[in-house]
């Protein structure tokens, strides 16, 4: 395979599109792609991520780590450890996770994670992580001021460089633990950062229940005590978090 690729453009409909086709041509692990501005910034399960110009770090890394299919959903939790800790290095702000793949500031979102992973014959072929980290206060529309933040709102923000090189960095180093130690090299970690372990949640979607999240298992799926004091595993669908992002 050839050299990694990496493209600064001014805008593009969304990184992880063009990433994916770039993976999909075989570019190599650790091409990236970045810009100002998307046109169609993709969230999870159709929805759409605000990306006006400048105001963020609209950002994809192309990611093929050699770890088991079933444990993909691991590298969601790396992207957004690895984007807590860059948080945390350049500003000193406490930026923490909230199941599976938000980043949130004093309980609203900084930062939206959304991997998409193609599979091949021997297994993962690509993951494309994609993040929207919102550094300025034009980052997010005013009707989403109730749950969303920018580094802005807290601190004056630092240049969206310093963010990239430490993401970048932490990045590589925490999925390097993954592929040597599975979730025993990551668990440890995320736990510390975590705002939805210990917490009262609210499960939607194929099942629907509130509980307490005690922890999360060695794929990644959370694992929520229920009001009958039964531990049920939530794979994926949506987790409100008491007191974070509108839920009182
Ligand atoms: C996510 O989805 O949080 C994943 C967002 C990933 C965005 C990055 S940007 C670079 C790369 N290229 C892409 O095309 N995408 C990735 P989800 O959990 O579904 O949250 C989406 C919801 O967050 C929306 O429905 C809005 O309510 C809210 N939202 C949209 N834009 C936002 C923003 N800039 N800041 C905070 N919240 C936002």
């Amino acid at each position: 395979m050839g050299r990694e690729e990496a493209l600064v453009l001014a805008e593009t409909a969304s990184t992880n599109t063009l990433l994916k086709q770039l993976a999909l041509a075989g570019a190599p692990a650790g091409s990236l792609c970045l810009c100002e501005t998307q046109t169609a910034g993709k969230g999870r399960l159709g929805r759409s991520w605000h990306s006006p110009a400048g105001q963020g770090l609209w950002l994809s890394v192309l990611l093929r780590p050699r770890i088991k299919p079933e444990v993909a959903p691991l590298v969601t939790l790396c992207v957004a450890m690895a984007m807590a800790q860059a948080v945390r290095k350049v500003t000193g702000l406490d930026a923490q996770i909230k199941w599976p793949n938000d980043l949130v500031l004093r309980g609203k979102k900084l930062c939206g994670v959304l991997l998409e992973i193609g599979f091949g014959p021997q297994g993962i072929d690509y993951i494309v992580a994609g993040t929207g980290l919102n550094v300025r206060k034009g980052a997010y529309p005013a009707d989403l001021a109730h749950q969303a933040t920018s580094i802005e709102d807290h601190i004056s923000p630092p240049p969206r460089r310093e963010l990239l090189v430490h993401y970048l960095a932490a990045l590589e180093e925490i999925t390097d633990r993954l592929e040597e130690s599975d979730f025993a090299g990551i668990a440890g970690d995320y736990r510390v950062h975590s705002c939805t372990l210990g917490s009262q949640v609210k499960v939607s979607g194929s099942m629907e229940f509130t509980g307490t999240a005690e922890d999360i298992d060695e794929t990644g799926a959370l694992l929520v005590r229920d009001e009958c004091g039964e531990l049920r595993r939530v794979l994926a669908g949506d987790v409100s978090v008491r007191g974070v992002m509108g839920y009182v």
